[in-house]
Parts: C-alpha cells; structure tokens; sequence
C-alpha cells in the first residue's frame, strides 16, 4: 500500500519534471529579414531581384512545434512587400498571416513589421513567401518545423534532412512582366527555367558551376522537404533509379507509399524518404512542368540537381519523366495520399458549399489595355466573383474596425447560374463580375466546400490554398460533381489534410473544416497569375464565445496604408 504510495508520488514527480522540461525547452527564435534587392546571374543573364537577406532562396526558419517565433521584416527593397506563414495554422492570430490587404497593408519601402506566432500542433514542412503582387517569384524559403524535444517522426531517423524549393526563374525582371500582363490584359510571358533551390542545373547554358549537388553514403535514407514555390508552374518531381516514399503533405504525416515520381502543385510540399541502395553513382533529381490548361503556353524546361554517392564520378542518370499533361499519373499519385490513421471527419455540417471556379474573360475596347483573346483581359472568379483587394485598409482591419464600404458579405454561397460546369460553357457566362465579396462563418461550424473546375476558356487543375486552416479532402473526381452519388464514395476514415488542394482539371474536390480560427482567411489559387486575375474569396470567421476562441489584438506595428 505504502509502497505504491512511495511509487505514484514518484512517477507524479517525473512528470511534473518531464512536463516543466517540456516547457522549459520550447524556445524562442528571432530572425530579422531585410527584402534588398541583389544582383543574380542565372542562364548568363544578371539582374536584381529581389531577397530577403541578399539570400536565394532565402533562408531557413527551422523551429520546433511549440515554439515561438519573432520575424523582424525591413523593407529596404524599392516596392511595397509582406511576408506569409504558408501553411501556419496562427490561431486568433491573422495578423501573422500576411496576405497584403488582406490581414495587413504593406510594409512600405523603409519601414518594417514583426511577425510574432507561436507553432501549434503543426510539424513537418512548410514555407514562407512574399504575398504582395508577384514577389514571391523571388521571395520564398523553407520553414521546417521539427517535433518536439523528446518527440521522433513517425518512422526512422533519416541520416540527412534536405529542402528541395522548386521555382521558376526569369531572366527579365518579375515585376516588369507582371506590369506588361496587368496592364495588357493578356497571360504574362512564361518563365526562361525551372530552379531547385534557385538553380536550374546543368541541362541550362551557364549553369553547370551552380548545380546543386548532394552527396550520400550508400545506405543512407534521406529526407526530401519538396516545397513547389513557383509563381505559376504544377510540377513532376522525381529521382532517378530511386523510389520515393511519400511520409507527409503540407505539414501532415500521410500513410507512407512509394512512388516514382511526385507533383506538387504550387503553394504544396511533399515530404518522400530515399534510400541510397543503388549502384554508387550520379543522379539527376528532376523537375519538369505538369501543365493542364488546353492550348496554353508554359514551361516545358526542366530543372536538376544531383545527387551523388560518395566519391562517384560518373555522368548523371537522367530520370523519365511524365508527359506535361500525364493527368493519369497525377490522379495515381493523389489517390494514395491518405492520413496514417482514422481521423476525426466532420459528417454533419453547418455549410455546405460549392464554388465553381476558373477563368472568365472582360470585354473591352480594343486597344493596348485589351490584348486578351477577342479582345478581351483575362479574369478568373470563384462563384462569378472576380476577386478585387481593397487598397485603403485591409480586409481584417474592416473587420475589426467596422470600417464601412471596404466589402460585402455576399459571397455567393452556390454558382449564381448552374450550367453544365465542365461541358462546353456558352460564351454568355464567360464574364465574370468584380466584387470584394466575403463569406460569413459562425465559431465553430462544420463546413464543408465542392470546389468545381468549369471549362470556360479551358479547364485546368488549379491548386486551391486556404489560409488559417487545414482540411481534409474527402472526395475528388472528374466532370460535374454529382450531389446524389459522389458522397457515397468519400473517404471519411482516413482522408489526406492539406493546406493547398489541387483541384483536378475538369474535375472537382470536397473538402471539409471545423472553422475553429476566427479571423478573415484568403482562399485563392495558388497560381499568382491567376489570383492577380481575381481568383480569390475570403471568410470572416467570427469570434466564439470562449477566450481562446477570439481574435488577439492587433500588434501595435501593425502597417498602416
Ligand atoms: C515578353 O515576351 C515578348 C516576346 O518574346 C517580348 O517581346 C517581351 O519583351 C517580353 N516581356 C517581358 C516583360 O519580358
Ligand atoms: C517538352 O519537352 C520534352 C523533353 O524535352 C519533349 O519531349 C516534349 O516534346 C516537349 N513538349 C512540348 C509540348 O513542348
Ligand atoms: C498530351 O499531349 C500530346 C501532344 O502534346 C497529345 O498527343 C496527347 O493526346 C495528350 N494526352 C492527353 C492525355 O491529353
Ligand atoms: C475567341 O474566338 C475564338 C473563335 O471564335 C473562340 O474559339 C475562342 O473561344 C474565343 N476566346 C475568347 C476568350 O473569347
Ligand atoms: C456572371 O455574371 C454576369 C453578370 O451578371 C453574367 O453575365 C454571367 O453570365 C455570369 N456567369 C456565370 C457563370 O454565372
Ligand atoms: C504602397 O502601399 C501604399 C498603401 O499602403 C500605397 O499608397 C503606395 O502607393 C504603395 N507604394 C508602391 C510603391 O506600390
Ligand atoms: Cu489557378
């Protein structure tokens, strides 16, 4: 009796200690990053761009769940910039988030903003990007958030722990052809190369000197953080002779599978395991275009690095990779992606909605503002609404403030006019309206959202972010979604949770929340082209009634427009 007294006194005592140290160690980061333009070479081509820290990419924030996180953003840089947390949760806290216009105004050229944010329950890997126009071209870095002290991954150690950060490079400035776009109407210039980790690799002119390389022991496991952080570009990821063992998505542990060859659409990461087991040697890790718009122009380049067994000499082994429209490969790749075990699905909701979403077409007066097809200027809409920032006050400051005329909230809840989504659309429908249209959540609601590609203009696999919030995707598939018979085939046991869904071309994807982070939270492809054509919407989700269930104050530093 008193022995076992002696024994649970002791063990309470542990505990304590263990949970004490538990704290104790979650530490607190501070980084500063200053956005300076720097001159870059790339395809025997120099000019700025713009860094953050003179770095490209830039640098790593590497964190631990639980830890607190200070950024000290300096603009030095000649245009108006903020910074995003892709993928962090920052509960009650939007103001971290950093969508310009949208959680903050921009940090104006010589001033600066400290984002503060604290890691909840999130590990794997995630990435930071300017998110104000087309910056992110540049601006972007990995943000790894190990498990905390005393915790492991859910399977073996791996000997080495790599980012891979795809881009897309061009050897103009970004920001003049994101101008000639804007102002003429018509889709930007395609990007001159893809980059790993800002390089393009030995298969480009000029390039072999700065080609990444990494170097294994036999034997070794490795694990890639594959982050997509090109400005426009869905992309096959691969290596050759090697299998990839999928462990994780947009910061989530998935049920491991091994696969040839990844795509990882923009705004996404995939985290695979390799094993060095074959012949020692050289060989090539590969990136190349997964483009499914009908008719349109892109990047057919492809990029590389090399990965090389120690002391190996030989000429790399170049990876097959699949044809730029292999959707087959792409639906064979997303349909394994599931949680390691039963999760916690929402089955009854509070919202059910359907957002048609896609391309749309302005008429205009022929002229050089009108360069689109027919004149026209490119759009693209969600629902019928082309997305229009606000230019005064954020979104969230509206909100907060009550500020009046800033937006509505009649985002329409279901498509205005139902047509045949995925049919031939009758030229009638094509243009969009223009709007800062927002939709209402109540604390705590279960939603649940039908994203449907049309086929207005084209259709195209579209990779859908959602800011605050993770989600799981219960069902995808292609043509309309069908209400009466595609429910009956979701996945509610064991379904994948992203950040960024990629919506199949032609096709449709559900996805369901708790909408448990009040705040105003951007949904918005992830092809920057794209968004700046007005494919975006935003929620406000209300406050709960309990005190973790409201926003935080707004920081002091907050920017002001
Ligand atoms: C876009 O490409 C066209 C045709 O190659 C070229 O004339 C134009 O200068 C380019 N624009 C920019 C901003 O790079
Ligand atoms: C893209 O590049 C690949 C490999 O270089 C080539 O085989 C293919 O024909 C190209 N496709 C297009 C549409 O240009
Ligand atoms: C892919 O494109 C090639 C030509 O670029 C075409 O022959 C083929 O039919 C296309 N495949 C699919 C599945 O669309
Ligand atoms: C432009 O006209 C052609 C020929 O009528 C048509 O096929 C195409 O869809 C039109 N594009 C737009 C954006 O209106
Ligand atoms: C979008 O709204 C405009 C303006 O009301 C209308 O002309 C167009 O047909 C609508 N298209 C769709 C797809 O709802
Ligand atoms: C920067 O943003 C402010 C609004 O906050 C705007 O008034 C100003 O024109 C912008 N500057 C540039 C260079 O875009
Ligand atoms: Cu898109």
């Amino acid at each position: 009796m008193e022995s076992n007294l002696v024994f649970i006194v002791g063990l309470l005592a542990i505990l304590l200690t263990l949970v004490s140290m538990t704290k104790a160690n979650e530490a607190t980061h501070y980084y500063e990053f200053n956005v300076q333009e720097q001159t870059v070479t790339r395809l025997c081509k120099s000019h700025q761009i713009l860094t953050v820290n003179g770095q490209f990419p830039g640098p790593i924030v590497e964190v631990r769940n639980g830890d607190a996180v200070t950024v000290k953003v300096t603009n030095k840089a000649r245009y108006n910039v903020t910074i995003h947390w892709h993928g962090l949760r920052q509960m009650q806290n939007p103001w971290a988030d950093g969508p310009e216009f949208v959680t903050q105004c921009p940090i104006r050229s010589g001033n600066s903003y400290t984002y503060r944010f604290i890691i909840q329950d999130q590990e794997g890997t995630l990435w930071w990007h300017a998110h104000s126009r087309w910056l992110r071209a540049t601006v972007y870095g990995a943000l790894i958030i190990h498990p905390k002290l005393g915790f492991s991954y859910p399977f073996p150690k791996p000997k080495l722990e790599l980012p891979i950060v795809l881009g897309e490079w061009w050897t103009r400035d970004i920001v003049s052809v994101m101008q000639q776009a804007l102002f003429s109407g018509a889709a930007p210039n395609i990007s001159d190369a893809l980059t790993i980790n800002g390089q393009p690799g030995d298969l480009f002119k000029c390039s072999q000197q700065g080609t990444v390389r990494y170097t294994v022991n036999p034997g070794d496991t490795v694990l890639l953080r594959v982050i997509n952080a090109a400005l426009n570009q869905q992309l096959f990821f691969t290596v050759a002779n090697h299998k990839l063992t999928v462990v994780a998505t947009d910061a989530v542990y998935t049920k491991p599978f091994a696969t040839d060859v990844i795509m990882v659409g923009p705004g996404q990461t995939t985290d695979v395991l390799l094993t060095a087991n074959q012949k020692p040697g050289r060989y090539y890790m590969a990136a190349r275009a997964y483009a499914s718009a009908r008719n349109a122009p892109f990047d057919n380049t492809t990029a590389t690095a090399i990965l090389e067994y120690k002391s190996a000499t030989s000429r790399p082994i170049l990876p097959p990779l699949p044809a730029y429209n292999d959707t087959n490969t792409v639906t064979a790749f997303s349909n394994q992606l599931k949680s390691p075990e039963k999760v916690n699905v929402p089955t009854k909701f509070d919202q059910s909605l359907f957002f048609a979403i896609g391309f749309g077409f302005f008429n205009c007066s022929p002229g050089p503002r009108c360069q689109g097809p027919n004149n026209t200027r490119f759009g693209a809409s969600m629902n019928n609404v082309s997305f229009v920032l606000p230019s005064r006050v954020s979104l969230l400051q509206a909100y907060t403030n009550k500020i009046p005329n800033i937006y509505t909230t009649d985002f329409p809840p279901t498509p205005p006019v139902k047509f045949d989504y995925t049919g031939s659309v009758p030229r009638g429908l094509w243009q969009p309206i223009r709007g800062t249209k927002l939709y209402n959540l109540k604390f705590g609601s279960n939603v649940q959202i039908v994203l449907q590609d049309t086929n207005i203009f084209t259709t195209e696999d579209h990779p859908v972010h959602l800011h605050g919030y993770h989600f799981y995707v219960v069902g995808q598939g292609f043509g309309n979604f069908n209400p009466s018979s595609d429910p009956a085939r979701f996945n509610l046991i064991d379904p994948p949770q992203r950040n960024t869904i990629d919506v199949p071309v032609g096709g449709w994807a559900a996805i369901r929340f708790v909408a448990d982070n009040p705040g105003v939270w951007l949904m918005h492809c992830h092809i920057d082209t794209h968004l700046a054509w007005g494919f975006a919407m935003a929620f406000i989700v209300e406050d709960g009634v309990g005190l973790s269930q409201k926003l935080l104050p707004p920081p002091s530093d907050l920017p002001r427009c």
